[in-house]
């Protein structure tokens, strides 16, 4: 008898969860219990055709719980995960409450599965969805050539940012479409601002017929949240404390797929066949590269997919044992619920 948790059930990525239980074959969990803000207590969801009642967070609520799913804001989950603990529960968490935190396993199931299992806090956190959308790729090549730098720019959807951020933009796109928009400076701004949208934005600038280079919040040396996520997260997860890392975080009029471009360099040599293999052999990547024949993942092609869609893998030119490549994961899925789904797989399975 195993109790599944889910909180934050009626969130989007709670509802992704709810499709990938939904989807699955078969699942270990007697009961799947859905817990949410008390405003959304009450509420019918339907899973794997049964109509569940979703409860309010409170201690009671974990009560006969194995496994409890997090996808809350920090704050909730740096209060609630503990509670869970308290009450006999493994917290898997997807916030960014414990992701640094030496005592909580940082875990992407086929990179480091086992560090799921030492968690002297009960806690097992799932990383950040622009760190996980390239995980499975360099955690592949790191374990065939040894990972030593690591260069990367982030194309990041607005569903990163939440409800809001997917509002936002469909909001922007609608204000512009049609409007001839886009050949002088300022007018994609006025024809937003002329659609009665507010001028704060979870982008900080219009996404709409745009990129913007700026994803999370400042921090030291001009460096956003992302960008350190990125560092920090990758050096955690592939246990490598002094790998180097650079990344530029940007966001993109994209709702939902998150896409990098990864220059990494390797202990030893690199060649694209190789890469090929290694990629091939990994169950959830899938490469699309036939540059030739005009073949390469783009973010359309890839949201609402389990796997990492992984192409235009070159061997760079000038930099020995490096390869660039461009991967594509949609955030909502292995970025989030689905690696959070996993881990909770993990613990059961063992
Ligand atoms: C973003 N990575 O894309 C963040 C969400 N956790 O905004």
């Amino acid at each position: 008898m195993t109790t599944l948790a889910i909180v934050g059930a009626t969130g989007a990525v709670g509802s992704v969860m709810i499709d990938i239980i939904d989807a699955r074959e078969s699942v270990p969990w007697s009961e799947i219990r859905l817990i949410a803000s008390p405003r959304s207590a009450g509420k019918r969801l339907r899973v794997r055709g049964e109509d569940i009642e979703v409860v309010a967070l409170s201690p009671e609520a974990f009560d006969g719980v194995d496994i409890a799913m997090f996808d809350v804001p920090d704050a909730v989950s740096a209060q609630w995960a503990p509670v869970a603990v308290s009450k006999g529960a493994i917290a898997v968490d997807n916030s960014g409450a414990f992701r640094m935190d030496p005592e909580v396993p940082l875990v992407v199931p086929e990179v480091n599965a086992d560090q799921a299992h030492e968690r002297p806090k009960g806690i097992v956190s799932n990383p950040n969805c622009t760190t996980l959308s390239m995980m499975a790729a360099l955690g592949a090549l790191h374990r065939a050539f040894g990972l030593r730098e690591l260069v990367v720019a982030s194309y990041q959807a607005a569903s990163g940012a939440g409800q809001e951020g997917i509002d936002r933009l469909q909001q922007e796109i609608a204000a512009v479409a049609g409007k001839g928009v886009g050949h002088r400076r300022g007018d994609v701004a006025e024809a937003i601002a002329s659609a009665g949208l507010p001028p704060e934005s979870p982008f900080n600038a219009p996404l709409a017929l745009n990129v913007v280079p700026f994803a999370g919040s400042i921090r030291d040396g001009g460096w956003t949240s992302e960008e350190l996520k990125v560092r920090n997260e990758s050096r955690k997860i592939l246990g490598l404390p002094d790998l180097k890392v650079s990344a530029t975080c940007v966001r993109v009029p994209v709702v939902t797929t998150h896409s990098l471009s990864v220059h990494a360099t390797f202990d030893s040599e690199v060649d694209v066949a190789t890469a090929h293999q290694v990629f091939a052999a990994q169950p959830s990547i899938v490469l699309v590269d036939e540059p030739e024949a005009k073949r390469f993942p783009t973010p359309a092609d890839v949201v609402g997919e389990d796997p990492t869609y992984v192409g235009r893998v070159r061997q760079a030119l000038d930099f020995p044992n490096t390869l660039d490549f461009f991967v594509c994961g949609d955030n909502l899925r292995k970025g989030a619920a689905l690696n959070t789904y996993e881990i909770a797989e993990e613990l059961v399975r063992r």
